[in-house]
């Protein structure tokens, strides 16, 4: 069974305008598309085959560059399309709200301090909010590395990502990276979050 480009549930022009229509369609349908793949031919014939792709990122030390590459990409364009998600939640409540406040100050610092890992990731990469046994951590990652992956500085659970490739925004934003990951934020689907969070 190899691994297959996700289906998103909505349609490309759904979350304009702060992510435009065809930004959206090259996204998925050419870099996500390529990164799966990519990750297909990577694993194929090899003892990976078959293997979940959580199961392959947790070793990823052990594998080679192109695994660790479409396999990363593979699985964040995964969860990034459902934490952006249009409907749901516009802001984190109950278990999650507390574990916010609890690991992160407040719901203010958090956003605070997600935005500023979003915009000092230098170059191509992602940053994430991570769950750790109960407690939330902040983190950024180079290139299509993620915090499954035991080359990670922070491990742990991805349960929000942001995708700060220039892909993901040029068409709209070109340099304006903070507008960007501005719009993000009001774009987040927090039942996804919670979802995730629940585990
Ligand atoms: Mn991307």
């Amino acid at each position: 069974m190899s691994f297959e480009l996700k289906k998103l549930g909505y349609d490309y022009a759904a979350l304009e305008p702060h992510i435009d229509a065809r930004t959206m369609e090259i996204h998925h349908t050419k870099h996500h598309a390529a990164y799966t793949s990519k990750l297909n031919d990577a694993v194929k014939g090899s003892d990976l085959e078959g293997k979940s792709i959580e199961e392959i990122l947790k070793n990823v030390s052990n594998h080679s560059t192109a695994v660790r590459n479409n396999g990363g990409g593979f699985y964040n364009h995964n969860l990034y399309w459902d934490v952006i998600a249009p409907g749901g939640a516009k802001e984190p409540k109950g278990e999650l709200l507390n574990a916010i406040n609890d690991s992160l100050g407040s719901l203010e610092k958090f956003q605070e301090s997600f935005v500023q890992a979003a915009l000092t990731r230098f170059g191509s990469g992602w940053a994430w909010l991570v769950l750790q046994e109960k407690k939330l951590v902040i983190s950024s990652t180079p290139n299509q590395d993620n915090p499954l992956m035991d080359v990670a500085d922070v491990k742990g659970t991805p349960i929000l990502g942001i995708d700060v490739w220039e892909h993901a925004y040029y068409l709209n934003y070109q340099n304006r990276k903070p507008d960007y990951v501005n719009a993000f934020w009001s774009l987040i689907n927090w039942d996804e979050v919670a979802r995730r969070f629940k585990g």
